[in-house]
This record gives C-alpha cells, structure tokens and sequence, in this order.
C-alpha cells in the first residue's frame, strides 16, 4: 500500500469519544464533511482525511501505520499496546497531547456483600472485565493470585449471572456500579483521550502540518478551562 500524501486521522466512529474529538478537529479550523455510514471523510480545506473506525481498532491502526493520527482512550491504547507488545507486533507511538475529555477510571469492583478488607481479598476469585491485560499487569505487580475472565460486554452483570466473583470496568460517574449491586474497591488506571501519532517519521510535508494544528490544540483546551 502506498502512503498516502493526506494526513490520516482515525476517530471513534459512533461513541463516547466520537464528539468531541470531531468536534476538536473542527474547532481547530478543519473542515469535514461527515456522512453516515461512511468509512472515510475527507476534508474540504486541509489535506486531511478521517477513518471512522471502531474505539478498538484505533490503536493497531496508529502501531501499523496505517494512519498518522488517532483519537483513543488510554484504556483502550495501553491495553492493546500490552497485547501487541506480548504478541510481538510492533507497539510504538507517541502520544502528542492529553485531552480534557473521555476521563473515566479502570477499577474492580465487588459484590455490596462481599467482605473486602484490602487487595488481599481478590486472592483466588474470578474477575471478569474486558481489559485482561492490564488487569493481569496489575494482579502480577500486587502479588495476587487471581483470574481474569474476558467478556466483550455485559461485564456489570457477570456476578449476579454467576460467571465470576468480581468485576474490574471503566467507571466514571458510578451509577452502573450501583445499579448492579457492585462496590468499587481498587482503580487500577485512570484514563482520559489523547491524540498519538505513529511511531516512525512521517513525511516532512505531514510532520509541518501536525505541527501547525498542534498549537491550535492547546488553544482549544484552553480556552474551555
Ligand atoms: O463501538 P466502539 O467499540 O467504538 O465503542 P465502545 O462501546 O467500545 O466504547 P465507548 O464509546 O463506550 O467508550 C469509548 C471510550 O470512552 C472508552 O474506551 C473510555 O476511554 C471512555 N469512557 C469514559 C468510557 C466511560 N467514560 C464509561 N463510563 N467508556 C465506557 N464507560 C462505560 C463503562 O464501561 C460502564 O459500562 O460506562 C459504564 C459506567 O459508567 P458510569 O457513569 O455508570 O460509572
Ligand atoms: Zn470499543
């Protein structure tokens, strides 16, 4: 595949980060056309085109190359690095900017009823959450002996269902926890969005524009604080 001589900028498609990280992109003078449905969208007034892609996908695309820049969680971005970096797929990137928004906490939490007396307490269950990697990180540098048991989704409902004894999910305000029975006990991440450019140099040409926007940027944060 050729490179592309437009900078290429993976955003979340339709989800939380999808807003506002459009909304930034605008805000600092680009100027996009999105239709649904559409897999790419091109800009009308910089040499810029957006991949409108899954959350998930967003790190890999960034690790391969395939675009220049991404919008994405933390959580999202250090777990797939972990996987990446385990499977021996090549993991770098840079992060350029922390962003003021898709802040949230990676924690594990536990049944209301379950006596919790520190971390010592997760020795021996099962936890389910779809961010094995970093909750394995976390069990090996606790010392605990635990499982982490992957689920794509409905991961708030797993104790009451029977499937594991905890669970460890993004948090912000709390209600899901509470709503499910559920009691946070320990964050092991906190996360916000940030905007990362791959690994290997880009074109001279790419890198000036980058650093034109950058500024651009800041003044947006900015001006919202
Ligand atoms: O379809 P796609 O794969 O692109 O989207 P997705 O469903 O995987 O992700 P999405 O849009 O839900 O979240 C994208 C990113 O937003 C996450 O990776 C985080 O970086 C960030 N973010 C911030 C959150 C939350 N806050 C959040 N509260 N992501 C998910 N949640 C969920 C959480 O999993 C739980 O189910 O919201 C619930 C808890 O919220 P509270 O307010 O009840 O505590
Ligand atoms: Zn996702």
């Amino acid at each position: 595949m050729s490179e592309s001589k437009r900078l290429r900028i993976a955003v979340q498609k339709k989800g939380r980060l999808s807003d506002e990280s459009i909304g930034l992109l605008k805000a600092i003078g680009i100027k996009l056309q999105i239709r649904d449905r559409l897999l790419i969208a091109h800009s009308t007034n910089q040499p810029i085109d957006l991949l409108l892609v899954r959350d998930d996908d967003i790190p890999g695309l960034v690790m391969d190359g395939v675009v220049d820049l991404g919008f994405i969680g933390e959580n999202e971005l250090e777990e797939k690095m972990l996987e990446r970096q385990q499977s021996g797929k090549a993991h770098d990137f840079k992060t350029l900017r922390r962003l003021d928004y898709g802040g949230c906490q990676l924690s594990i939490a536990v049944p209301t009823e379950f006596e919790y007396k520190g971390l010592e307490s997760i020795n021996g269950l099962k936890v389910a959450t779809t961010y094995p990697f970093l909750l394995e990180r976390f069990f090996k540098k606790n010392n605990i002996n635990a499982q982490a048991v992957m689920l794509t989704g409905s991961v708030e409902v797993a104790p009451r269902a029977g499937v594991a004894d905890a669970i460890c999910d993004l948090v912000s305000t709390g209600a899901t926890l509470e709503a499910n029975g559920l009691r946070e006990e320990a964050v092991i991440f906190k996360s916000k969005a940030v905007l990362i450019q791959r690994g290997e140099a880009l074109s001279d040409e790419k890198q000036a524009l980058i650093n034109r926007l950058l500024p651009r940027v800041d003044g947006v944060m900015q001006a919202k604080e």
